[in-house]
């Protein structure tokens, strides 16, 4: 232990951007005087408008978090009840649980070992008479393979819902990654680059789903006599549009300076032997959420987890972002598709990933700070 390198405070895998509490002042006497709190009030209207571009989208309807807005796409698609839904174990709970809640089966896909995404070339073993939709995740902000996708989305006659909560401004070519898919799920939580204190969004081509959102979204009521859908509550309250609207001018700054961050971590452990980092693929924009090393046992000298480990003894709270699988959780773990003859590639990826400190306030000296940590930690 290098006491010298430790740091003074706790450092998190991230830390959110806060707005000028003036400036939230400001807006929240707006809605003190018009008490409208919620149920689609302006600030909410004029988010959704905002995100539009901001995300390169036809359409955007805004939800109270990630998962309720994933939970919906799948109940506006009216997939068959009891139909399967091919995704993959390497993601957060909320995906596999957004299938079930719709009462679909989930149906585990290995993981390309580069992407760490679904396995395009592995999907098709998994349809069968029963699939009604790929559910793909583009995990970390890189994308999942969407054209292989929605060729074999095609053939079968599948949707696409893509879990994109990792993705804010993330662009294809130029193109928005929303525009993927039939629907894309963005997730505004407190730990995500750009937020609403919790929230998210879902983006879609298809204009049609716009109205349908809107009912599903508050207990299916379309007007004062006639409840038309089985909707769930999910609608932003106006302190949160409006923190949204207020961290749509400040989030650029804070991808800035991840970015001056990103390129110290990739200049100091590039040459670290037993490390591999992270990259989104050419002609991708990075979303600047995360910062991914991949760790090789044999190579490096210790396992991720004992550098995990050895992180906290310096205050460094990294994190291992998607350890264990979904197909390894009590729910899902008896699922055929779970066994680890399936899942070969994402049982190896699982043990390799960490995700380091990635946040503004870290700055570049904090990030060499962790790359000597990691050094020393090498060596000793
Ligand atoms: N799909 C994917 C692929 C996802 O990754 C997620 C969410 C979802 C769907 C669902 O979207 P939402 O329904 O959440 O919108 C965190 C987030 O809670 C979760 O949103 C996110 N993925 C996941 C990757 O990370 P935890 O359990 O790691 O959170 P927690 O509380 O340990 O926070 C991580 C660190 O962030 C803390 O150590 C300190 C820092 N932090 C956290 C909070 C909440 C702060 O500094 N301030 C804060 O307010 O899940």
């Amino acid at each position: 232990m290098h006491s010298e390198l430790k740091f003074e405070k706790p450092v998190y895998v991230t830390s959110p951007i806060l707005p000028d509490l003036g400036k939230f002042n400001d807006m929240l006497r707006a809605i003190w005087a018009s008490k409208w709190l919620t149920n689609h009030g302006n600030m909410h209207a004029e988010l959704e408008k905002r995100l539009e571009s901001v995300l390169k989208v036809k359409n955007v309807s805004i939800f109270n978090n990630g998962t309720i807005a994933l939970l919906t796409a799948l109940k506006v698609l009216d997939l068959p009840p009891g139909s399967e839904v091919i995704t993959t174990p390497f993601t957060f709970p909320a995906t596999p649980h957004c299938i079930t809640w719709n009462h679909l089966k989930p149906v585990f896909c290995d993981i390309s070992a580069e992407s760490m995404t679904i396995d395009a070339d592995m999907i098709e073993r998994h349809v069968n008479s029963q699939t009604s939709a790929i559910l793909g995740v583009h995990v970390y902000g890189i994308p999942c393979d969407t054209e292989k996708i929605e060729m074999i989305a095609k053939r079968h006659n599948l949707k696409v819902v893509y879990d994109a909560a990792h993705c804010f401004t993330t662009e294809i070519n130029g193109a928005g990654i929303g525009t993927c898919g039939d629907m894309s799920m963005f997730s505004f939580h407190a730990t995500k680059l750009f937020h609403t204190v919790e929230g998210g969004c879902l983006t879609y081509d298809n204009s049609e789903y716009r109205e349908k959102l809107y009912f599903l979204r508050n207990f299916g009521i379309k007007n004062e006599d006639e409840v038309v859908d089985i909707g769930i509550n999910g609608k932003m309250n106006e302190l949160q549009a409006c923190i949204g609207l207020l961290n749509l001018e400040i989030f650029e700054e804070e991808k800035r300076k991840r970015i001056a961050i990103r390129s110290t971590y990739v200049e100091q452990l590039q040459t670290v032997s037993g490390i591999r980092i992270v990259h989104v693929p050419e002609g991708v924009t990075d979303s600047m959420g995360y910062f991914v090393i991949r760790i090789h046992e044999d190579t490096f000298g210790l396992s991720r987890d004992a550098v995990y480990q050895k992180l906290k003894e310096y205050n460094v709270f990294s994190r291992k972002y998607f350890y264990p699988l979904c197909s390894e959780y009590e729910p899902y773990k008896s699922l055929p598709s779970s066994s680890e003859e399936n899942l070969p590639v994402a049982n190896r990826v699982k043990r390799e990933v960490l995700c380091l400190p990635l946040f503004g306030g870290l700055g570049t000296a904090g990030a060499a700070q962790i790359c000597e940590i990691i050094k020393r930690i090498r060596n000793s």
